[in-house]
């Protein structure tokens, strides 16, 4: 036990997270939604019933409609809700915004959706709840959205900090009340316990954090394999899982030098394709989606030159389409002869591309 109250962990983080993100969005932009009950997702009696709930607001939560529920089935438990269809262009570009002002907190940032985020604040100088305060104010500042905020030492209690008071709210959970905080907490609760494990804890009759907590390790490892350890210290309030600073990764690019220079425009363009294949698959692998498109262009003179276009929203990972938009700022920079050296396609202004899969239920 010395060893562990050692262990004290310094570290100041908070997890943020939009309220009823899209619900919340749609209801922003429409007023006439902000006194119903309102699901995201098409309506299933003009969809042929197919499709599911993306979100939905608080008011349709009271009657049971939630996340990734049949369109159906949250039409007969709230009969009178109304259904928005999603507009994910919309959400991601907001998505970006809130990201954005995350870095005039911190650039320890691990995105986890497009609404949801932990933040490391340790080096920022201002108190975390104070910070807290102000991301809040920031946010609502620039998108007239409301988010909540858990704010702790480790990210397990931000998050739980977080769900505590939503909507709207911020939650500190001091070292000094992280131990009985957990005690208290419903074994659903703790992280990473699904279904399975819930069954598990049901048999051996663990219902919180205090019947967690008189479990020793050995047992827990017994049920539990090496998840044992990850529950014998959450149940002691501690989880050193660093804030994985995902978000440093601002832009994807690709760029080619050649040996011989290029004068021909068909192995210019050629080449863009190549690289802008390449980018795809990248941008694919790391599921990201990308507003900016830039082009770089080194000639035989060692002349460099950038130029990027921005879309209001992301662009199709379509390396035809990337090829063609290089080839417009080609032929803008090099109107005659050339002799290039070296070509090079980014795609900045990055987002998640999470949650896409609900988009292909709303194209039935
Ligand atoms: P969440 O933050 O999980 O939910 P939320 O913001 O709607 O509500 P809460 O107030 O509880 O935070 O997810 C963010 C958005 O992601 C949500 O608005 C819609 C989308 N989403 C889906 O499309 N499918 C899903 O299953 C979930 C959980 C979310
Ligand atoms: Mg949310």
């Amino acid at each position: 036990m010395s060893e562990f109250l050692q262990a004290k962990d310094h570290r100041r983080i908070l997890h943020v997270d939009i309220d009823a993100f899209y619900a919340q969005v749609e209801m922003r932009d429409n007023p006439k939604l902000r006194q119903v009950p309102l699901g995201i997702g098409r309506d299933p009696d003009q969809h042929h019933g197919h499709g599911v709930i993306a979100t939905a607001n608080y008011i349709a939560r009271q009657s049971g409609v939630h996340s990734a529920m049949g369109a159906i089935e949250a039409k007969k438990a709230c009969p009178n809700l109304v259904f928005v269809a999603p507009d994910f262009d919309k959400y991601r570009t907001i998505s970006a915004q809130i990201h954005a002002i995350f870095h005039e907190f911190t650039d320890m940032i691990e995105p986890v959706a497009l609404d949801e985020a932990y933040l490391d604040v340790s080096a920022n100088k201002m108190a975390a709840p104070t910070l807290a305060a102000q991301l809040r104010h920031r946010i609502w500042e620039e998108t007239h959205l409301t988010c909540s905020v858990g704010v702790s030492y480790n990210k397990v209690l931000a998050k739980l900090g977080s769900e505590h008071h939503k909507p709207n709210g911020v939650t500190v959970i001091p070292h000094e009340l992280a131990q009985d905080f957990m005690l208290k907490l419903p074994i659903r609760k703790f992280r990473g316990v699904g279904q399975k494990t819930l069954e598990k804890f049901e048999k051996l009759g663990v219902k919180d954090g205090r019947d967690l907590f008189a479990m020793s390790l050995d047992d827990l490892r017994v049920h539990f394999g090496s998840f044992g350890d990850v529950l014998y210290w959450q149940a002691r309030a501690t989880h050193f899982s660093p804030v994985k600073d995902r978000s440093v990764r601002q832009s994807v690019g690709k760029e080619s030098t050649f040996e011989f220079a290029l004068h021909d425009r068909a192995q210019i363009e050629a080449a863009f394709k190549d690289l802008a294949e390449k980018v795809v698959a990248n941008m694919t692998k790391r599921k990201l989606l990308g507003r900016t498109l830039t082009v770089k262009i080194r000639d035989d003179q060692f002349k460099t030159q950038t130029k990027g276009i921005t879309q209001p929203t992301t662009f199709d990972l379509d390396p035809a389409f990337m090829a063609r938009q290089a080839m417009l700022i080609f032929d803008e920079l090099y109107p005659d002869g050339f002799s290039i050296r070296l070509l090079g396609i980014t795609f900045s202004n990055i987002v998640e591309q999470k949650y896409e899969a609900v988009s292909l239920f709303d194209r039935f």
